[in-house]
């Protein structure tokens, strides 16, 4: 039984307040006002009303933090404190169309001695299912009190993949088609539910085998990556370093797995 820290619940507890919202929201959603921030982009009350109610929870507990969140922007104070990333409704366009698959997602990343940033703690909550996915460096991966691990299959051939879409106006559709013909092929199949946070929560828990995708934002990705490390999975870009993750560019797996990919997606990119 996991207990998890004082900063956890508080992020949980702020996730558990914009939901009920949320479910009204998405119960009555042909009366909600919606706007484009770019040409497939949209934006509901319902993004900036759970944004809001996040926020305040956060700040109300750590009121000297930095902050960096999607509809909200940055706000910057002292550099040395930690800084929460916050996606109040990951998978609006679900959302938006009455699908009942979208999360919210909030991490912590934290300064290091020589400059660098840290996530160090996550949290992908799901208000439909109520389900709870979160992480804590060094302390493992959970779902509820659960331990999470990645999937323990090796053949590609056995693996359920997930992805992201290129959508209209974002992406680069000609590489994902050629990183989609590479690996569809070759493995049992393939996912697009449109949460990029999900997709990584359902990698940390075994659910997934795999995940790619492009032009993430730091807020779609910082809670997932760390479920899936702290879940005994890799993640890297698509070269198998470190450096184009704040680029967005996001490959996830178990170890086997993530080496079988990675020779795919490089081949498939040369
Ligand atoms: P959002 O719902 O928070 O905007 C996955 O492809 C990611 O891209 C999602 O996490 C989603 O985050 C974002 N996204 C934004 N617009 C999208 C669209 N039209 N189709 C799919 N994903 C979109
Ligand atoms: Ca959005
Ligand atoms: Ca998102
Ligand atoms: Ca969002």
């Amino acid at each position: 039984m996991a207990s998890h820290s004082g900063l956890l619940t508080i992020m949980e507890r702020a996730a558990r307040k914009a939901a009920p919202r949320l479910r009204r929201d998405f119960n009555e959603v042909q009366h909600l006002q919606v706007s484009r921030k770019g040409p497939a982009d949209f934006v509901s009350m319902a993004d900036k009303r759970a944004e809001e109610t996040v926020f305040e929870e956060l700040k109300k507990a750590r009121p000297d933090w930095n902050f960096l969140m999607e509809e909200g922007g940055e706000i910057k104070g002292d550099p040395s404190k930690p800084r929460f990333i916050i996606d109040p409704l990951d998978g609006t366009s679900n959302f938006l169309h009455g699908i009942p698959h979208f999360a919210i997602s909030i991490a912590v990343e934290e300064s290091l001695a020589n400059g660098k940033r840290e996530v160090t703690t996550g949290l992908i909550y799901q208000p439909l299912t109520d389900e709870s996915f979160w992480a804590e460096k060094g302390r493992g991966a959970w779902l509820q009190d659960g331990r999470l691990r990645v999937s323990s299959r090796r053949d590609l051939s056995e693996a359920l993949i997930a992805t992201g879409i290129p959508f209209l106006g974002h992406g680069d559709f000609v590489q994902w088609s050629r990183i989609f013909g590479a690996i569809a092929p070759q493995v049992a199949g393939i996912r697009r539910f449109g949460s990029a946070a999900l997709d990584l929560a359902w990698v940390a828990a075994g659910r997934y085998d795999g995940f790619w995708e492009s032009g993430l934002k730091p807020w779609d990705a910082a809670a997932g990556m760390l479920l899936v490390r702290e879940a005994g999975g890799f993640v890297s870009d698509f070269r198998g370093s470190d450096k184009s993750l704040d680029r967005g560019e996001y490959l996830a797996a178990n170890e086997g797995l993530h080496s079988k990919l990675h020779k795919l997606l490089a081949n498939a990119l040369r």
